[in-house]
C-alpha cells in the first residue's frame, strides 16, 4: 500500500445533477423571475463509502463546466482538495462572451461568468473530508467554528400578479395552503402595506427582525416609502434596500441622504457612469451620503476587491461563496474583519444545500457579519435534503453532524430534475415573464422594471 492510499479517502464518482425549482414572480431591475428556477447538484462518492454533496447556480454553462472537471476529481484523494481546485483552476480558460465587467450592470446573462462551478465541487470535496475527520464543515475553514446560528435576514420582494402570464407561464398558487407564509408568497404584492404585511408574515413564521427589501422596482422615492414603512412596523430592524445599480450618483445621493438613521445600510445604490466605473462612482456616493454601502456587484473577486478597497467603495461585502468559494470567501471574511469592515453574502434563489453551505461559511466568519441573505424562504419547502437546516427566531441553525452535516433525498432530487427536464429553457431570463406585464419590455440597467 503507498503513502496516498493511507491517507484520506478516494473520490470514486463525481455526479452532475441539474435541478429546479418553483418560484413566485418576484420582481428586480432585471426583470420578473419566471415560474421556475435551476440549480446544479454535484455529488461525489468516496473509498469510505461516504457522500459528498454541493450546490450551485443552473444553466448549461455551468452544468458543462462542472462535468469538465470530472477527470480532474475522480481518482484524487479528498484531503488533497486544494490541489484538486488548483488543477481545475489551471485547466480553465476565460470564457468566450465574458468581457471582464462581472455584474456591475446586472446583465444576467453574465452571471455565469462571475459564478464559479468548481465552489461546488469545493463543497461536495469539504463534506467528505468532515465526513472523514468527523468535524462539521465549518471547523475546516479559516479559524473554525465561530458560532452555532446565523442571524438572517427576511429577503422582501415585490411580487407581481401572476395571472398576466397565465397560462403561458404558470406559476403555483399556493392559496390554499394551511401555512400563512406559503398562503401570502404567491400572490400579488406591490405596495407598502403589502411588504409591511410580507415581513409580518415572514417574521410569525421565521422570527425575522432584520429585512432587506430587493429594489429597482418602482422609482426610488417610492420605494423608500416602504423602506419608512417597514421601520416603522419593526423599529429596532435593520433595514436595507438593493436597486442594484439602478440610480444615477445624483439621484442615489438625493434619496439616499434622508434615509439617514432610517436605512441601516444601503446596498449597490448606484452603477458606473460618465465613464467611471461602479467603484469610483459608489466611493463618491459614500462621501456624500453618511449611510454604510453593501455590495454583491462591484467586488466579485479579488482584483474587483482590490480597487473598491483601494477607493473605500464599500462597508459591506456581500461575498457569496458561490462567486468566491467557501475558502475565499470566508478568507473575505478574516479580511474585512482585520481591517474593521463587514462581513454578508448574498444568494440568487437556490435550493436547501445551498442553505447548509451557507450555514457553514457564516458559521466560520470571524467578527460581526451582517444578517445573512437567503432565497430560501421563496423555495422553503421544496426540500431536497432530508434534514434542511432551520431558521429559528431570525437565525439559520448551523447542522451539527460531520461535513455539510445533511443528507440528500434522492426521490425528490430526481423529481427536481424530471422538472429541469421538461423545462424549455435553463438560463435565468427575466426578461420573458416581463413581457406578460409591458409588452416588449427591455432590461435597462438605468430604468427601474416597472418604470417604462
Ligand atoms: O433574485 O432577483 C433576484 C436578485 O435580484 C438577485 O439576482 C441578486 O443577485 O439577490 C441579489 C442581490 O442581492 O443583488
Ligand atoms: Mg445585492
Amino acid at each position: 500500500m503507498d503513502m496516498e492510499q493511507k491517507g484520506t479517502p478516494v473520490v470514486t464518482e463525481m455526479q452532475v445533477i441539474p435541478v429546479a425549482g418553483y418560484d413566485s414572480m418576484l420582481m428586480t431591475l432585471s426583470g420578473a423571475h419566471a415560474p421556475w428556477f435551476t440549480r446544479n447538484l454535484v455529488i461525489l462518492k468516496d473509498s469510505a463509502g461516504n457522500t459528498g454533496i454541493g450546490e450551485i447556480h443552473g444553466g448549461d454553462y455551468t452544468c458543462e463546466a462542472l462535468k469538465s472537471c470530472i477527470p480532474l476529481v475522480v481518482g484524487q484523494p479528498t484531503g488533497k482538495y486544494r490541489t484538486i481546485l488548483s488543477s481545475i483552476h489551471k485547466a480553465g480558460t476565460r470564457a468566450e462572451g465574458d468581457d471582464g465587467e462581472g455584474i456591475q450592470t446586472l446583465d444576467i446573462s453574465k452571471l455565469k461568468f462571475v459564478v464559479k462551478a468548481e465552489w461546488a465541487i469545493e463543497c461536495a470535496l469539504l463534506d467528505l473530508l468532515g465526513k472523514h475527520l468527523e468535524l462539521p464543515m465549518c471547523e475546516l475553514l479559516g479559524d473554525g467554528r465561530q458560532r452555532d446560528e446565523i442571524e438572517t435576514l427576511g429577503y422582501l420582494f415585490y411580487v407581481s400578479e401572476k395571472e398576466k402570464a397565465h397560462p403561458d407561464l404558470s406559476y403555483l398558487d399556493e392559496g390554499s395552503s394551511s401555512d400563512p407564509w406559503f398562503k401570502l408568497r404567491r400572490q400579488e404584492m406591490l405596495t407598502p402595506e403589502r411588504i409591511v404585511e410580507q415581513a409580518q408574515v415572514l417574521h410569525e413564521k421565521y422570527g425575522f427582525g432584520n429585512f432587506k427589501l430587493k429594489g429597482g422596482v418602482f422609482e426610488g422615492a417610492r420605494e423608500m416609502d416602504a423602506i419608512r414603512a417597514l421601520k416603522k412596523a419593526f423599529p429596532k430592524g435593520r433595514i436595507n434596500l438593493d436597486p442594484n445599480g439602478a440610480w444615477s450618483l445624483k439621484e442615489a445621493i438625493e434619496i439616499c441622504k434622508p434615509m439617514e438613521g432610517i436605512l441601516t445600510y444601503i446596498e449597490d445604490p448606484c452603477g458606473p457612469e460618465s465613464g467611471f466605473s461602479s467603484r469610483e462612482i459608489m466611493a463618491e456616493f459614500k462621501n456624500a451620503v453618511n449611510l454604510p454601502v453593501a455590495t454583491n456587484m462591484i467586488a466579485t473577486d479579488w482584483r474587483q476587491f482590490y480597487h473598491s478597497a483601494a477607493l473605500r467603495s464599500v462597508d459591506i461585502v456581500l461575498a457569496d461563496p458561490h462567486f468566491w468559494g467557501f475558502g475565499g470567501s470566508v478568507r473575505m471574511a478574516q479580511i474585512l474583519n482585520d481591517w474593521g469592515l463587514t462581513w454578508g453574502s448574498h444568494s440568487n434563489n437556490h435550493f436547501d444545500v445551498t442553505l447548509a453551505a451557507f450555514a457553514h461559511v457564516a458559521a466560520a466568519a470571524p467578527g460581526n457579519p451582517t444578517a445573512l441573505d437567503t432565497h430560501w424562504i421563496w423555495q422553503d419547502g421544496q426540500n431536497l435534503l432530508e434534514d434542511t437546516p432551520e431558521i429559528i427566531n431570525g437565525y439559520l441553525q448551523v447542522p451539527k453532524k460531520p461535513g455539510l452535516g445533511v443528507t440528500l433525498n434522492m426521490k425528490r432530487v430526481m423529481e427536481a430534475n424530471e422538472l429541469y427536464n421538461s423545462l424549455p429553457s435553463h438560463d435565468r431570463d427575466d426578461t420573458m415573464a416581463m413581457q406578460y406585464l409591458i409588452p416588449d419590455w427591455k432590461f435597462d440597467c438605468r430604468k427601474p422594471s416597472l418604470v417604462r
